[in-house]
């Protein structure tokens, strides 16, 4: 099939909730894609994150190869031999006592907030019912309904009403509202470290510290959503640890999934994670044999590359070489690691430039318009870089 035929099926047998680029991907490796028809493209979005091993990676490849020969799919009700080895090596990476295996992101988040309401309850002496959690304008934490309610994003809210109550919301990056928005019924406190969707905003220095600070203040939970920004994409394993604000949860998800399937989790130690007993909370998938096989690959394939540390210095290149780029229209280059933006001037169309990136061989996906990111998979050389930025200058010097 071409990539119109493939295009077409979408649109008659889809329901019309994205706009994607007309772009079609029938083959995958490393830090590239191709169309059907042969046209190869840099991957510059690694499906927002979840891709940071780079596509099939041989390592993933073989431990789903491996486990395909014995056993995929059991659900909780027995144990099974893979999900255990998981947990510890998650824990180990990430430095938290226990982990509760979900499937996507937006679930990892529920599970957060009702970890949050439990132990607000069952810990702190909070009225059940009365349970508050803060979050901020511009988050962007998943498309379930209670994740929805946190949102400040007309999109994504628009007509799904009744809205799940007990969210308060502050803007972002301004610790001092967050404060004065705590009362005794509060229980914990939502934020991105770095903001993905709201266009890669990164928060002043010393705000993921005040957060922390004042949630220890004020025996309230931090919880840090780390799906996009964990597993080394912004240069540490963890962007909480750019200030040492190490959360009392952690949402993890996309890349914990090798890019193979999705597989999310939240962390926490054991005094939060002991709310849940059995029959308080749970999935079919969760914690698989075939996912937990996946995402011991996944982690090891983190550690043992050090993307963590490719992502900092190709990161300081990228943003270095994108400054010098002579185009008018472009604002400002910001990002960590390898999650970066460019924001151009406002009313500027960045879709157009997207397009324009496609045909010379990039793909990257514009947010508010007027901004593109760039986050390629770690895996990439700094030659490829290179190739890539060749590209993106190309395109961006002829804007203007
Ligand atoms: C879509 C955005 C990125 C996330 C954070 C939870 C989730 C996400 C910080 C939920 C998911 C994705 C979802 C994807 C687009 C994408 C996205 F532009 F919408 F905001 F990455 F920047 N927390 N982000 O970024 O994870 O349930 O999807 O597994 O199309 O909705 P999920």
């Amino acid at each position: 099939m071409n990539s119109q035929d493939c295009i077409a099926l979408d649109e008659k047998y889809g329901a019309n909730n994205y706009h994607p680029l007309p772009v079609v991907i029938s083959w995958a490796e490393g830090c590239r894609v191709r169309d059907p028809e042969g046209k190869l493209y840099y991957d510059f979005l690694s499906a927002y994150s979840a891709v940071n091993q780079g596509h099939r990676h041989p390592r993933i490849l073989k431990a789903v190869r491996d486990q395909l020969d014995s056993v995929t799919l059991t659900s909780r009700a027995f144990h099974n031999d893979r999900m255990g080895l998981f947990l510890k090596k998650l824990c180990e990476f990430t430095g938290f006592e226990m982990a509760l295996p979900m499937n996507t992101g937006a679930e990892a988040v529920e599970t957060a907030l009702k970890a949050a309401r439990r132990w607000g309850v069952e810990v702190k002496g909070v009225e059940n019912g009365k349970q508050e959690i803060i979050c901020v304008d511009g988050n962007f934490h998943g498309r379930t309904l209670a994740v929805i309610s946190m949102s400040s994003d007309p999109d994504s809210t628009v007509n799904y009403g009744p809205y799940i109550p007990g969210f308060r919301r502050v803007p972002y990056a301004d610790a001092k509202a967050m404060e004065k928005a705590i009362t005794p019924n509060t229980v914990a406190v939502v934020i991105e470290p770095i903001q993905g969707e709201a266009g890669v905003l990164v928060p002043p220095e010393g705000y993921l510290k005040a957060v922390r600070g004042m949630c220890t203040r004020n025996k309230v939970l931090f919880v840090c959503d780390e799906i996009q920004t964990g597993f080394c994409r912004t240069g540490k394993r963890f962007a909480w640890e750019h200030e040492e604000a190490r959360p009392d949860i952690m949402c993890l998800g996309k890349a914990l999934g090798g890019g193979i399937m999705p597989i999310s989790a939240i962390v926490a130690d054991k005094e939060v994670m002991g709310v849940f007993t059995p029959g308080t909370h749970g999935s079919t998938f969760g914690g698989n044999p075939l996912a937990s096989a996946i995402g011991i690959a996944a982690l090891e394939v983190l550690e043992d590359e050090k993307l963590d540390e490719k992502a900092e210095w190709l990161g300081g290149i990228f943003r270095k070489e994108l400054g010098k780029m002579q185009c008018a229209k472009m604002r400002e280059v910001r990002g960590k690691g390898l999650l970066n933006a460019v924001v151009f001037e406002a009313g500027f169309e960045a879709w157009n430039a997207c397009i324009a990136l496609l045909k010379a061989g990039l793909l990257a996906k514009q947010t508010h318009g007027n901004i593109i990111r760039f986050a390629p998979p770690l895996v990439i050389s700094e030659k490829e870089l290179q190739e890539a930025i060749g590209i993106i200058k190309g395109v961006f010097e002829r804007i203007g």
